[in-house]
């Protein structure tokens, strides 16, 4: 008699709810996430700083794409390196690669992850006046969206989740015209490895369920809130990801609030080829930039990265990977 009760007890709570949270609580524990690692996020972040400003055209830059399409065959994805010339504003022919990396090349349905590897030619956002024609280190713009993804990738090597899972490294997307530069037209000369990309998918008709760029997930007590963009094209993944993050304990970095209406590399991904597409994106409502205080400045440098935030980014995209069928 006992037990019964015991076990109506049990069941009680979830027989009164609708049919989803009768669900959920089952799916729930035969999802198995495996845990995302931020020492070793952290650790592919410095390594790309290591090699220095990853600026088109600069020995620093081969060499990291090396690494990074090196890193991604080591943990099991398929590789393809999509090499372009590319135009930037002020007419300089940037050698750009696109570095995508998959996972169940032959799943349909698909999730795609991004982040720009590029860093900045030009610190135009610094305080002092004379560092401003010095390249950016780009350790969270940049490296810490790829660090975070490596890590991701890591753990999909060791073990497949569910759907395809398509990773891209994009290149120049930070060869926009810099505040000094007088031209017109200039919302177009960021983001050109993902105009490129979108134009020409790596495969032909190339789509996927839905699409999450990272972009400046790592300084210390960053905060993530909804981008304008990302609620316009994609509404139910913003709410899927600050779920997620909300549920996971990671509500002070996820801010369910609307945030900026920021040009970046998603935009394209949902304006060409209609993946709907999200921004994580660091927002400061304080801040002149609205992004972090060491934007586009030489303090761009590992001292402004920090584990805790990389977990928090990367534990919530893990469950939501994993959580896809
Ligand atoms: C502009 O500054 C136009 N958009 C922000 C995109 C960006 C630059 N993300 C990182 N660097
Ligand atoms: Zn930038």
């Amino acid at each position: 008699m006992r037990k019964i009760l015991l076990f109506l007890l049990t069941i009680l709570p979830f027989t009164a709810c609708n049919q989803a949270a009768k669900k959920t609580p089952s799916e729930e524990k035969t999802i198995n996430v495996p845990s995302f690692s931020p020492d070793s996020a952290y650790a592919f972040v410095k390594k790309q700083v290591d090699f220095g400003p990853r600026v088109p055209n600069t020995s620093a830059h081969v060499a990291c794409s090396n690494y990074l399409s090196t890193e991604l065959k080591r943990f099991g994805a398929q590789v393809i390196e999509q090499k372009a010339d590319l135009i930037a504003f002020d007419g300089t022919v940037l050698k750009s690669v696109n570095i995508i990396g998959s996972y169940n090349p032959e799943a349909e349905t698909r999730i795609l992850l991004f982040a720009h590897w590029d860093s900045r030619p030009w610190a135009d956002h610094d305080p002092i006046p004379e560092n401003r024609k010095k390249p950016v280190m780009a350790a969270n713009d940049g490296a810490s969206g790829v660090g975070v993804l490596l890590e991701m990738a890591r753990q999909f090597g060791q073990n497949k989740p569910t759907v395809g899972v398509d990773i891209i490294f994009f290149d120049a997307e930070d060869y926009g015209a810099p505040e000094s530069f007088k031209g017109e037209n200039t919302e177009d000369s960021w983001c050109l490895g993902t105009q490129y990309w979108a134009k020409n998918p790596h495969i032909p008709g190339y789509t996927a369920r839905y699409g999450i760029l990272l972009d400046m997930v790592g300084a210390p007590q960053a905060t993530f809130y909804r981008e304008q963009a990302s609620d316009y094209y994609a509404q139910n993944v913003v709410s899927k990801v600050w779920t997620q993050a909300q549920s996971l304990g990671f509500g002070n970095y996820f801010i369910n609030q609307k945030g900026g209406a920021i040009t970046d590399d998603h935009i394209y991904v949902n304006k060409i080829l209609g993946i709907p597409s999200i921004d994580i994106i660091q927002y400061d409502p304080n801040s002149v930039s609205g992004f972090g205080a060491y934007w586009h400045t030489i303090n761009d440098t590992m001292d402004n990265i920090d584990k805790n935030t990389l977990n928090a980014v990367g534990t919530t995209l893990m469950h939501v990977v994993y959580n896809e069928k």
